[in-house]
């Protein structure tokens, strides 16, 4: 069994990215799978074209992409990704795209293709702080997964695939005030916890 992870470089004002910290921290293999590990850069336009290459060349049997989402309380896997990007920021290519499609001639939205619900209440049965999120937003992380979904419907690839966006890390630097955050080992357990789920779902 072989899975891809995914996390993205910082990003606008900020030196460190959630996402890639817990990538860091979670380990090459898992109860016999063999996790393959890949950063991204935080653009519309590079992320996903890398992307479309490591689906080709690494055939995953399971997908998380990572992503950091600051301000959120919880460990949140994604149910939904929107044909849309309206960008708050300029990615870290200067691009800011507004109110335009990810793809033209495209469904509107991709559904993850994981068990979600079984997931999440697997993960909360154990006392993770995990949830389900109804949107990615219209970022660089929407954007990736959308592509990500679309390669898979139209490639029928036999692959499983979710974006997860993880809050502000304690003690990461420049959070704001009273901003929620979570420990960088309670994410890994979950991300960890959520990959044993999911790889013996797909057998
Ligand atoms: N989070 C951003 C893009 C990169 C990242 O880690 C987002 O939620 O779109």
């Amino acid at each position: 069994m072989n899975v891809l992870l995914t996390s993205f470089d910082p990003f606008g004002a900020e030196v460190q990215n959630s996402s890639l910290e817990i990538l860091r921290r979670l380990p090459d293999r898992l109860e016999g799978i063999s996790l393959v590990k890949e950063v991204l850069p935080t653009q519309f336009v590079e992320a996903p074209r890398r992307l479309q290459t490591l689906l080709r060349e690494i055939r995953p049997d399971l997908v998380l992409l990572l992503g950091q989402a600051g301000g959120r309380k919880q460990v949140h896997f994604e149910r939904v990704a929107i044909n849309c990007m309206s960008a708050r920021i300029p990615d870290n290519a200067g691009y800011a795209p507004q109110e335009i499609p990810v793809l033209t001639d495209a469904p509107a939205a991709y559904f993850t293709n994981i068990p979600l619900a079984d997931l999440v209440r697997h993960l909360q049965d154990r006392w993770m702080p995990a949830a389900v999120s109804n949107s990615a937003g219209t970022f660089v992380c929407n954007c990736l997964f959308y592509h990500a979904m679309h390669q898979i419907a139209t490639e029928s690839l036999p692959c499983l695939c979710d974006f997860v966006h993880i809050p502000y890390l304690a003690g990461q630097s420049h959070v704001p005030p009273n901003t929620p955050c979570l420990s960088a080992e309670s994410c890994v357990s979950t991300i960890r916890e959520a990959i044993s789920f999911l790889a013996r779902s797909s057998e």
